[in-house]
């Protein structure tokens, strides 16, 4: 994994590969052009880190992906709540998210938020790691549904597959901290990965990623599995 910093210590960039020993240098090139494109060619710091996996790799397929244009901010936030709905999130637990929700920004990780109580489980913020999918494999993918080349999109849907293919998981609600980025998604494993072009208002630093768990399922190893399984997508 790497990552970089600009002066005052924002993080401006990060990202993971899963390689085999003969792809490490190609995945320390990768990152290593991915921070200085981010850091438009000047991070103050960078660190790139090796961690050895040893478990098995589980394979996954990547969720269906259609994508929603609404025309306001409103109308996006109402399809977010009627997907998460549909999906099998209570309402009242909707309600009880958007009340605790502008808090959740800047952690660093998702707040899982349990679907029973309806309160979040741990508000540390949980950094899931481990997943990635193939490039040549992504390029087929990509060319077969016609999707343009995103790597944003493609790093967004690796994450929604990997958290919403466990049974604990119910549904995840993303949108991106970049004031840039206004597309988010809802994603659950029956209704896919759920694009919504509009989240957010341009020039909002403010994030959000929520991850709905049955809290009546293991959420210890639900949480393991989030930080330590290794997955690939392959399509
Ligand atoms: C997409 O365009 O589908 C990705 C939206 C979420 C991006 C999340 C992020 O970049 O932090």
């Amino acid at each position: 994994k790497g990552g970089a910093h600009e002066q005052g210590g924002k993080h401006i960039s990060g990202g993971e590969q899963i390689s085999t020993f003969d792809g490490i240098t190609h995945a320390v090139n990768f990152l290593l052009e991915k921070g200085l494109t981010h850091s438009k060619g000047s991070p103050d710091f960078m660190q790139i880190q090796f961690d050895c996996i040893h478990d098995p790799v589980q394979l996954l397929n990547p969720l269906g992906v259609q994508s929603h244009q609404v025309e306001s901010v409103e109308k996006g936030q109402a399809l977010a709540r009627q997907l998460l709905k549909q999906a099998g999130v209570p309402e009242k637990c909707i309600e009880a998210l958007y009340h605790h929700l502008p808090g959740y920004s800047g952690l660093g990780g998702a707040v899982l938020f349990d679907i029973h109580s309806g309160r979040p489980i741990d508000e540390r913020g949980i950094r899931v790691s481990r997943m990635d999918w193939q490039a040549d494999n992504y390029e087929k993918w990509a060319a077969y549904y016609g999707k343009p080349r995103n790597s944003r999109m493609k790093e967004a849907l690796v994450l929604a597959t990997k958290v919403t293919g466990h049974p604990a998981a119910v549904a995840e609600l993303c949108w991106s901290d970049d004031p840039d980025y206004i597309t988010g998604y809802v994603a659950s494993k029956r209704l896919g990965y759920r694009r919504i072009s509009k989240l957010k208002k341009y020039g909002d630093e403010r994030g959000c990623r929520i991850f709905f768990v049955n809290g009546r399922e293991d959420i210890e190893s639900y949480i393991h599995y989030l930080k330590k399984q290794p997955i690939f997508v392959r399509w």
